[in-house]
């Protein structure tokens, strides 16, 4: 059988950068990576926490340095997404990463829609960029990132939070969200993957949130989840993340189908697949055959992903 159709909604380009493509922009680029080969660097990705994978996932963007770059890193991800039935992405890149290094925000803007524009034609799959701020650096930072960002501001749309979460709320990030929402922006925040259900409530009242990203730590407030609910607001889950990352030991206690039975509407993603052991539809498989979903069930959710995208009405009709 052929992969569901669905909608990719949480995904990381920089998560998709494979150990194979890694070296081979290392060599382009006269980059020395401390791995002496691919094996040993597939070696590295074993992780305790979300702060121990973001520490390789941003040692690893060294080889990230010219426009090519960007765009094969792309075009490699929409190849490898088609093949896993994706037909629509919305994809988060992190510009103060590549900036912070002195890159120009606008050779990561240009190399991504390069790849991007060109991606209906080649692989099938619309697409949307996420811009996201990283909230582990400074409100000032994340104002100065959205400013510079403003002469492309027709290539993107929405803004997205990630990073390290606990000890930097959406609180933080008040202002920039008010300067995106006024630029005719989506907005979406990483909310309650480590951090508490507070985050996701701060998310929903101080940054007008149209998605969260991940958000399983909801489970814990009864009134947040009829609030989710009742507001269909969608939730991004990443089930394989969600495990390698330890927000939960074993696939089998995912809290997918009780946030089903919730009413919520839940969505399933890769956050960085390259890193976490499997792109959009292993993801499915993986809680198909841990969690017992049936074929309605997986209908449901690829049916989810559509619903909870930022496609035009008349596009997102075709896929419900
Ligand atoms: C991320 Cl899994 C996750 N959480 C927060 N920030 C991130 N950036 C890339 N992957
Ligand atoms: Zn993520």
């Amino acid at each position: 059988m052929p992969p569901i159709p669905k909608a990719e909604l949480h995904l990381h380009i920089e998560g998709t950068l494979e150990p194979e493509l890694a070296f081979a922009l290392a060599a382009r680029n006269s980059v020395e990576l401390p791995y002496l080969s691919e094996a040993e660097l597939r070696a590295a990705y074993s992780f305790s926490d979300l702060q121990s994978f973001l520490d390789l996932y941003y040692a690893l963007m060294a080889v990230l340095r010219t426009e090519d770059d960007f765009a094969d890193l792309a075009d490699a991800y929409l190849a490898r997404a088609r093949a896993q039935g994706v037909r629509h992405a919305e994809i988060f890149f992190d510009p103060q990463a590549h900036t912070a290094r002195g890159l120009e925000i606008g050779t990561v803007i240009e190399g991504l829609t390069r790849a991007l524009d060109a991606a209906e034609e080649r692989h099938g799959i619309s697409t949307r960029l996420i811009m996201c701020f990283l909230r582990d650096e400074s409100a000032e930072s994340a104002l100065a990132t959205f400013e510079a960002a403003r002469p492309y501001l027709d290539r993107i749309a929405a803004v997205g939070l990630d990073s390290a979460e606990v000890g930097n709320p959406p609180s933080k990030f008040r202002e920039v969200y008010a300067r995106a929402r006024e630029a005719g922006l989506k907005c979406v925040a990483h909310a309650g993957e480590e951090g508490p259900p507070a985050y996701i409530w701060e998310a929903l009242d101080l940054l007008g949130v149209d998605r969260v990203d991940h958000g399983v730590r909801c489970m814990e407030d009864d009134a947040l989840v009829a609030r989710l609910a009742a507001e269909r607001t969608p939730l991004t889950l990443c089930p394989l993340s969600n495990v390698r990352l330890r927000v939960i030991d074993k696939l089998a206690d995912h809290p997918l189908p009780a946030m089903l039975d919730a009413g919520l509407l839940v969505t399933v993603n890769s956050d960085d697949p390259a890193y976490f052991g499997g792109y959009a539809d292993d993801n499915f498989t993986g809680v198909r055959d841990a969690l017992g979903l049936d074929d309605e069930t997986l209908r449901t959710l690829a049916r989810n992903s559509f619903h909870a995208s930022f496609l035009d009405e008349e596009t997102r009709a075709k896929y419900l």
